[in-house]
């Protein structure tokens, strides 16, 4: 492919919430450009791109897959990607190998939770969207609204899509779209609306022609363009000027002849906006003609001869009206033309496309402290980006590709092309072997140079450098590819070679890959970015075969469901279980039959699936500088331990931090990470940060520091005077952070002390370092006064002990008292004394005790869990953020369902011109198995409910509440009969289920039990 091939190429995917309708547009587009794959009388209800078993069942897509189809001289690649919120990882891997996007919305739905996830996507991707409103035909038929009603209902969508748009562009956008979902939306009049979108800012325009209205359903669509040309022969006006003026508050004046704008009005004129008048009307007028018994036939003809539809007359004669109405519609304004000329003149060719997308794909680096960096790989790998920029498709360009998953398919759907088989055949294929009946396939973009067939690659991961040669040797291998087919959805066509900028599915990289990866000509290459997954899996089940004797199999189809499934993840508890973790209900259902009949081929038992939680202690962090004060050891506040061999005596407070730093710590684990793991200080820096902000050069470290410091203080209290102390406090503090935990990157922060370094009784303080403060440029690393020489050997001794201390607060933080569960928005002191060894009777040798660090270490771990346990500890449980859809009659079953799953409503609100309502509310994920099921039951399928991931939640409940008080005792008894609350229910749960004690009182006071029977 030259230049100019390349510049006929478009990769689209086609993005939108469950069931707005991806897959029926496609089938539409697949009918008319798909070469003969597709009948155009089935396009719409096939559902071409759905082709497993369980997709067809359930009337959802849950993969995301490829299609390549010619229109004109274009040759363009769709990918068809999943709406369901349990498989928006595969919406990640669609944008990344596409370079546009036709975003979808219902426009009886309007815009909903997966449409702002889909927007976010392709922000992140760098894609050109394209809006497309879906089910024109649901306003006329089933809300019965008026043009005029309609027309205003369309405006507002595109407003809403445009606002969510321009949120990104202005990082306005808080990366939670619960709180943009539970805010009230701003109620704008339709006429204001009008005015807004007047801008040349504004992203989707129907009059620039990237917003088109379609019917999927019945295959018909249109954008401005199409009646702009046809009013513009009519009318003798220029279509420009049409093209305009068709959409916003443009009138037409039919005695001037003149198009004008609102103010131009004379007050009281009936005129309606041009779309109402030119468009809507009579789409409405049609549609009424066709359906209505006694409609206007006359129309209908009128419609076919102005436009010299050519219709066969026996689809006319039909009996049902629908198929009358579906056979002119489709040929009046037919869909695939519609969204196919859009797609080619508004999305960018791969090639202008990788020019700008180049920042996400392959971040810019700057080499700090360059002296021993190998500058002819440097160059090389300059090379290879300038490569990829350019979207370089001659034969000595690198090759560089990027594989977003791989996916398996039946070995008997795998064409047999003579040309390969014998080398396959030849070569010890790990499909022959490993994999029986399936095939795995890399499905991946070319974004630099040719790939062949047969062609060796080195298959990178992310963490590649290759600037270290010798420690990122375990992140490259060299692999023989197979053969590459063009994807026709589920049929593959064999090509030898493919240029850059097409999408590709390549056979041969089973053993090398197992989610994503980049493929490279040379070595000298960096990774391409990593993908952005919207949710991680939450959703954990154990899994053993019914058999034992099949654990064999079992673990040979966990391995293959690993690779086959983007998302799943598959670890081994640390009790030896088989932990699967799938993104939600639908998804693990999938995965757990997948298994059962293609991969492990086995029967299984799936535990109930098992809940995180995290383990706090009560209050809210907000009274900061109460706590800060009582810091100070001197309170009673503390638990202490000592070794067993006596030496040290640990003291541990314990403190609540503020909520905001608390979730700041949780959302930058992996920054942190990096930073205190020491990557932050890597001889490469990534330049342009992994998010997409405007401002390119904000480093992100910096960020967090800001937003560190702000933390700690913002959620303080009220008075200047107050906040000013605390805000020294902090900053005090601030400079004292000696580890996070668990694993070192976690909530919760372990506090140097602050002490005398020798106590009064000649013990010597374990002082530690502000490790973390000095990683995070708070603090200078510190020259310690050395110690007199009469103190020398116990202060060597005291700093051996430092890292006991640092892992006794690890292994705490990651196992709490409650349940075992991490702890949550913590803070600790450890003051550790160390006594002279002199102080010992001699006897008490270290070997009677074990080795005196793993003392430490232990006592460490139980002061800190014991300190929990003392300062009133509370569970934490997860929250789902869930929308629920419902028409008015069954919104008492559902808020039935809700109250039986603890949910909090957080607003109802009737959806706008439609009789269907939208309830968010919290829904704890202990409490969400099972729900989609109650509620469709409940309801009669009437409501639905999408669920993602929100944050973490405080059971207000103390878990060990006993009353005391008289009136605690009036209303919950003595104590004998008070049943556990929620909160201890939830612990008690896990406790059993990690087989820890439980303690519970199966009958305290039996009393006799009286029969009913009545003796005769
Ligand atoms: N009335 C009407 N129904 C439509 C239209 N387009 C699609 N549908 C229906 O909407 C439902 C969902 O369509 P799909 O194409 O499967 O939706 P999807 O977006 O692919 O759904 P997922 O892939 O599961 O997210 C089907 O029942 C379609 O028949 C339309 O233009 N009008
Ligand atoms: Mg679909």
């Amino acid at each position: 492919m030259d230049e100019s091939d390349g510049r006929k190429v478009r990769n689209i995917c086609i993005l939108a919430h469950v069931d707005h309708g991806k897959t029926t547009l496609a089938d539409h587009l697949i009918a008319s450009s798909g070469g003969g794959v597709l009948h155009p009388r089935l396009a719409g209800k096939l559902r071409y791109m759905d082709y497993l078993d369980e997709e067809q069942r359930r009337a959802i897509t849950m993969k995301s897959s490829s299609i390549s189809l010619r229109y004109k001289d274009y040759s363009l690649n769709l990918i068809d990607s999943p709406g369901h919120m349990d498989f928006c990882s595969e919406v990640s891997t669609a944008a990344r190998l596409s370079d546009g996007a036709l975003v979808l919305v219902d426009a009886v739905e309007g815009v909903h939770i997966q449409t702002h996830a889909v927007l976010r996507q392709a922000w992140i991707e760098k894609l050109t969207p394209c809006l497309v409103l879906n089910k024109i035909d649901r306003l006329i038929c089933e809300l019965r609204l008026s043009p005029m009603e309609a027309y205003t209902r369309l405006i507002r969508i595109v407003h809403e899509v445009n606002g969510i748009v321009s949120a990104f562009k202005s990082e306005k956008y808080l990366s939670d779209v619960d709180s943009i979902l539970a805010s009230p939306s701003g109620e704008l009049s339709a006429e204001s609306l009008e005015l807004l979108e007047d801008d040349e800012e504004v992203t989707f325009q129907p009059q620039k022609g990237n917003v088109v209205f379609v019917c999927a359903l019945d295959g018909w669509g249109f954008g401005i363009s199409e009646f702009a040309n046809f009013y513009a022969a009519k009318l003798g006006a220029s279509a420009t000027a049409l093209q305009k003026s068709l959409w916003g508050p443009r009138y037409y004046i039919p005695k001037t002849k003149m198009i004008v704008g609102k103010k131009s009005l004379s007050a009281g004129s009936k005129a309606k906006p041009m779309f109402v008048q030119f468009v809507l009307e009579p789409l409405w007028q049609v549609y009424e003609a066709a359906l209505d018994p006694g409609g206007d036939k006359a129309v209908l003809e009128k419609v076919i001869k102005s436009f010299n539809l050519s219709i066969p007359p026996r689809e006319l004669q039909n009996k049902d009206p629908k198929n009358v109405l579906q056979s002119v519609m489709s040929r009046w304004l037919p869909l695939s033309d519609a969204v196919l000329s859009m797609a080619v003149k508004h999305l960018p060719d791969p090639i202008a496309a990788q020019a700008y997308r180049i920042p996400r794909l392959v971040p810019e680096r700057k080499i700090i402290g360059g002296d021993s960096v190998d500058s002819s790989v440097l160059a090389e790998a300059e090379l290879v980006r300038k490569s990829i920029k350019a979207c370089d498709s001659s034969h000595d360009a690198p090759c560089v590709v990027f594989v977003s998953k791989m996916f398996a398919i039946p070995m008997k759907m795998i064409p047999q092309d003579g040309n390969h088989r014998e080398r396959m055949n030849g070569l010890n294929d790990e499909d022959s072997k490993s994999e029986s009946d399936e095939c795995f396939l890399a499905f991946a973009r070319i974004f630099s140079g040719v790939l062949r067939a047969g062609q060796r690659v080195f298959v990178i991961t992310s963490l590649y450098d290759p600037l270290k040669v010798e420690s990122s040797h375990k992140y490259i291998q060299e692999a023989e590819l197979h053969s590459l087919y063009l994807m026709m959805g589920q049929g593959l066509t064999p090509v030898t070679e493919v240029k850059a900028g097409n999408v590709v599915a390549i056979r041969g990289l089973g053993p090398y890959i197992s989610k994503s990866a980049t493929l490279s000509s040379t070595r000298n290459c960096w990774p391409l970015a990593s993908m952005e997954f919207q949710v991680s899996p939450t959703l954990r089940v154990a899994i053993e075969p019914s058999d034992p004797a099949d654990m064999g199999a079992l673990m040979k189809g966990l391995r293959l469901l690993n690779r086959a499934d983007p998302f799943v993840e598959i670890t081994v508890s640390a009790r030896g279980e088989h932990v699967l973790a799938a993104a939600g209900e639908v998804h693990l259902e999938r995965c757990i039959k997948d298994l059962k009949d293609r991969f492990a081929k086995v029967n299984l038992e799936v535990s109930p699936p098992l809940v995180s939680y995290r383990e706090t202690i009560e209050g809210d962090g907000s009274n900061l500088l109460e706590s800060l004060r009582s810091l100070s050891l001197n309170s009673s506040d503390y638990v202490e331990k000592r070794t067993p061999n006596g030496r040290c005596i640990i003291r541990v407070h314990v403190m609540k931090l503020p909520h905001a730093l608390t979730k700041l710590l949780d959302e930058n684990t992996e920054l942190l990470g990096d930073i205190i793991g020491g990557k932050g200080s890597h001889s490469v820096k990534i330049l342009e940060s992994q998010k997409t902000s405007p401002e390119e050069n904000v480093d992100p470290v910096e960020e967090l520091k800001k937003q560190l410091i702000e933390a700690g203080v913002s959620s303080s209290s009220e008075t200047e005077k107050d906040r000013e102390k605390c805000k020294a406090e902090w900053a005090k503090l601030i400079k004292r952070i000696w580890a996070l935990g668990p694993r070192e990157k976690g909530p919760n922060i372990l506090f140097a002390p602050d002490g005398k370094r020798i106590a009064e009784d000649g013990s010597m303080l374990v002082r530690g370092s502000p490790h973390v403060s000095q990683r995070l440029g708070f603090t200078k690393d510190s020259t310690e006064t050395p110690p007199e020489a009469s103190e020398a050997a116990l202060y060597s001794e005291a700093k051996t002990l430092e890292s006991s201390i640092v892992s006794g607060f690890q292994l705490a933080t990651a196992s709490g008292p409650l349940c075992d569960e991490p702890m949550w928005g913590l803070a600790f002191t450890i003051e550790s004394h160390l006594a002279r060894a002199e102080d010992f009777e001699t006897e008490k040798q270290p070997e009677n005790f074990g080795i005196f660090t793993g003392q430490v270490m232990t006592a460490v771990k139980d002061a800190c869990r014991a300190a929990v346990l003392q300062t009133n500890p509370r569970i934490v449980e997860a929250m789902y953020f869930c929308e629920l859809n419902t028409a008015p009659e069954y919104l008492g079953p559902m808020y039935a369902v809700l109250s039986r799953r603890r949910a909090r409503i957080l607003k109802e609100e009737m959806q706008e011109g439609s009789s269907l309502f939208t309830v968010h509310a919290y829904v704890p994920v202990s409490e969400s198995f099972g729900f989609a099921d109650e509620l469709r039951k409940g309801t009669s399928g009437g409501a639905s409910a999408l669920m993602v991931l929100s944050h973490w939640e405080m059971l207000e409940e103390d878990p060990f509440f006993v009353p005391k008080t008289e009136e605690e005792i009036e209303e919950f008894g003595d104590g004998a009969s008070v049943l556990p609350n929620t909160a201890r229910k939830l612990i008690n749960a896990v406790r059993r289920r990690k087989g820890l004690h439980v303690e519970e009182k199966v009958v305290q006071y039996a009393t006799k039990q009286r029969t009913l029977a009545r003796k005769v």
